[in-house]
């Protein structure tokens, strides 16, 4: 039983040792296998994966699947130690077949450095020594005389030992590829140009009530969504966008060509598809960037096209109807986001920012290229996975004032929230409370029909338990259907609804 437990602890700490230098090695060569494995895991998913990873790792970092890789990676490697006391042959083997597993998945990232296959080599090696160093120990420790002590310590040292180790470099390794890498200096160094037009946003747009979510988003309280498990760092100086496909010329443009151009303002809403009736995975910023329209008329595109592949230099893919790139409004190749560049997270140096379509099939960050095609002939990357083709924005509205739950005081109140259509707007909103009469709110000025728009009502609130239901108006005067719908495939449907008590 002892010498099992400690076979096991030798497997782990061997494995735990290979992998901490393979994500060191991985940092160094940039490319880190436990991110390869998990984005592979998240790629491989299926079509459900997508509402799965949100309910999994929330809008966050992917910390969970990472702890999850790892965990598994220990677990294998305790197998590997307890396979060893029958056949250091067959536990080499393990060690070995995890390391293609690695390879293969770091090789077979759409961003793969040129020296992936170096890091979960190095793994594999590193656990391979440490295996043939502290299994045996594992085995022949005995346990009962004076030697054993000695024994028993050393073996427990040198476990530790490992096992510190490979925690350590892993530790190190995700400093170095998170913290100082150039991306992040080069972005904290650069000054964007001022843009040729802006918008001024009214005085009115904003009403100011606590708890309201303000019309523009902080960009701190902007959602994130993306399968980047390791976010793209790119120096602008190495990036390309390159347009092709049904072009009559192909166009490649660098990032000082990008800025050279006349970059213009714009305040849009990005909502998410995934986002469920009254959630939060929607935000408005302003913009900094140039019109695709520009570049698509440059390239010259060809009459059978009509839609856009973006890929972002990690792989994703977002097909966007061609109408919606050449019409005339402000779909961007965006550079800033209020007033900054953009964060590492949210696309940088370079995303794309499309009004009225959900974010899945348009708003592609860490954008490098732009394939002219058609529908028949390609798939952007969630389309395969069971959601829609195409994502028109639904018209929609949410209740900020009370929120769900909340104790609101009796007396006159407030009851507020915001409502969108992007690109089509909203004429208005309604409100009902406790199953009475609609009644209608008043819209606070809308920046645009390309963003949301707040609304309040207010509310003499009586003593007891009150329901609060809401609706917008769209442009053509009928109301947001009342039909539930779950996000997948096109998007959530229904009313959105809060239930307060009074005191
Ligand atoms: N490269 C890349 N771009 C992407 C995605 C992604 O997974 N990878 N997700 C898209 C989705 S589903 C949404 S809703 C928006 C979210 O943008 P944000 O994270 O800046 O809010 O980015 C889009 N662009
Ligand atoms: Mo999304």
């Amino acid at each position: 039983m002892r010498t099992r437990a400690r076979a096991a602890a030798a497997g782990a700490a061997s494995a735990a040792f290979g992998a901490g230098l393979g994500e060191l090695a991985g940092a160094l060569v940039g490319a880190s296998p436990i991110a390869a494995v998990g984005g592979a895991l998240i790629d491989l998913a299926p079509p459900w994966g997508k509402d799965l990873a949100i309910a999994l790792f929330g809008t966050g970092d992917k910390a969970a699947l990472v702890t999850a890789v790892a965990i598994a990676l220990l677990l294998i490697g305790a197998g590997a130690g307890l396979l060893a006391r029958r056949s250091m042959g067959a536990a080499q083997a393990l060690v070995v077949v995890l390391g293609l597993v690695g390879a293969v998945a770091a090789v077979s990232r759409a961003d793969a450095a040129a020296l992936a296959v170096v890091a979960p080599a190095v793994g594999a090696g590193a656990t391979l020594l440490a295996l043939s160093l502290l299994a045996p120990r594992a085995v022949t420790a005995p346990s009962a005389d004076d030697a054993a002590g000695t024994s028993r310590r050393t073996f427990l040292l040198w476990t530790a030992g490992a096992a510190a180790t490979g925690a350590l470099a892993a530790v190190g390794g995700w400093a170095l590829q998170t913290g100082a890498r150039a991306a992040t200096a080069v972005r904290a160094a650069i000054t964007l140009p001022r843009a040729t037009t802006t918008v001024s946003v009214p005085a009115g747009a904003d009403l100011g009530i606590p708890q309201l979510a303000p019309v523009i988003t902080p960009t701190s309280d902007f959602y994130r969504i993306d399968t980047a498990l390791a976010v793209p760092q790119i120096d602008p100086a190495t990036w390309h966008l390159r347009i092709h496909g049904k072009v009559d010329t192909e166009v490649e443009i660098g990032w000082d060509e990008l800025l050279a151009l006349p970059l213009e303002e714009s305040v849009t809403t990005l909502t998410c598809v995934s986002n469920e009736v009254g959630g939060d995975l929607i935000g408005t910023a302003r913009w900094l960037g140039y019109p695709i329209r520009h570049l698509l008329s440059r390239a010259g595109v060809q009459a059978d096209a009509d839609m856009v592949l973006s890929t972002s230099i990690d792989g994703f893919t977002a097909g966007t109807p061609l109408e919606a790139l050449t019409d005339e409004r402000n779909a961007i190749l965006a550079v800033g986001m209020n007033g900054e560049p953009l964060p590492i997270a949210h696309g940088f140096p370079v995303r794309m920012v499309v009004p009225g379509l959900y974010g899945y099939v348009s708003a592609t960050k860490w954008v490098t290229d732009l394939e002219v095609t058609r529908f028949a002939d390609a798939q952007g990357y969630w389309t395969p996975r069971g959601w829609s083709e195409r994502g028109p924005i639904k018209l929609a509205s949410r209740i900020d004032v009370p929120r769900r739950g909340d104790t609101v005081a009796a007396g006159d109140t407030v009851i507020a929230g915001v409502a969108w259509q992007q690109h089509v707007g909203v004429r208005g909103v309604q409100v009902q409370i406790d199953g009475g009469d609609w009644q209608d709110a008043t819209l606070a000025t809308a920046i645009s029909p390309d963003t949301w728009v707040q609304w309040s009502l207010p509310w003499r609130a009586t003593a007891g338990p009150h329901t609060i239901v809401a609706r917008a108006i769209g442009t053509d005067g009928q109301p947001q259907t009342p039909t539930v719908a779950p996000p997948a495939p096109d998007g959530a449907t229904g009313w959105p609804r809060v239930s307060v008590s009074v005191t």
